[in-house]
This record gives structure tokens, sequence and C-alpha cells, in this order.
């Protein structure tokens, strides 16, 4: 049932004027094209507002680690994030099924010394490229459950804010050795 008030008649789905004029469907038009008006200008703001926040796009290669002989020890992975996109983004995780846990490392000479200590995270701005390299940034394998076997491979998955999982294969090789960068 409709609720009354004064020569109106609200039914729920338009409004109809009492007397039979032609009054009930020009407003039935105006609410359509006010109804209409408004999810254009909805779908406007929300498309402006996926413009200005752009896209982390994120792509991981020519990832790499030297051969370990046996299980139980360390390696570390070498590679190379780019993001591509609008928007930066943070790594926050990284995992293999070849070792019991993968942190992010930076390397850095002190002295005659080499210390590595452990990122909780690190960001890519847009438009940037972090590279992990011998004596800088790695993805630090620790407890390895197999050897590294020259020539393998194995996956390695980078967990990013934005862009979610990305899984590449890593390469078991020497630095510099047969097979070189690939993309
Ligand atoms: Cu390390």
């Amino acid at each position: 049932m409709g609720v009354k008030s004064g020569t109106w008649e609200y039914t729920g789905t338009s409004i109809i004027k009492k007397d039979g004029t032609h009054g009930g469907k020009s407003m039935n038009l105006r609410l359509g094209a006010v109804v209409l008006l408004g999810v254009v200008i909805l779908g406007l703001a929300f498309w402006l507002d996926r413009q200005g926040e752009g896209e982390s796009r994120i792509t991981v290669a020519d990832a790499w680690a030297r051969p370990v002989p046996e299980a139980g020890g360390t390696a570390a992975v070498y590679l190379e994030i780019e993001n591509g996109g609008e928007a930066g983004d943070v790594l926050r995780v990284a995992q293999t099924p070849v070792a019991a846990k993968a942190e992010i490392h930076a390397s850095r000479m002190d002295g005659d010394i080499m210390r590595m200590r452990r990122l909780d995270s690190l960001e890519i701005d847009a438009g940037k490229r972090a590279e992990f390299a011998p004596g800088g940034l790695h993805i630090m394998l620790i407890g390895l459950t197999r050897a590294l076997e020259p020539d393998t491979h194995f996956p390695l998955t980078l967990v990013f804010d934005e862009a979610g999982r990305v899984t590449t294969q890593v390469t078991v090789r020497e630095e510099g050795g047969a097979g070189g960068r690939q993309r």
C-alpha cells in the first residue's frame, strides 16, 4: 500500500498524480533521469578515483641462485623486481618449497666484513626497479629442504601489498655462468 499525502500517492515505484492528468508519467521520467544521472556520476567518480590511485604492475625477472651441494644450509636468491605501474608497492613476504624460511636481506660492507640484515619489507616506487645482486639485496633461503643442483629450477613466490602473489622460477647456476641473463 502506498503513502498518501495531499493529491499524490507514493506507490513505492512511481509517483502518480491522483487527478488523472499526464503529470504522473512525466514525474516517472524525471525520477528515472535523476536515478540514471546519479549512477553515471557515481561511475565517473569511481573511475576518476581509480585513475588517481593507479596500480602497481610488478614483474620479477632473472632469478638465480648459486648451487648448494646439500640440504640444511642457506642460499641467496638474486633477481630483479620492476614496478611498471602507476603506484608504489611493498614486498612483504617470500616463500619457496625448497627452504624452511625465506627472508628479505640487505648486505653491506662494514670495513672488510660483509654484514647482512633482515628487512621487514621493501618499497618499490612506481616506475622503479629493485636489483637483488651479490653484495646487496637478496632473498635469503634458510634451512634448505634439498640440495640446489646446477641447471635446475625451483619456484619462489613474492607477496606484495598491491600486486599480491608473484611466483617466479629460480635458475640454479654459477654467477655469470651458462644460461646467463634471461628474460
Ligand atoms: Cu642474507
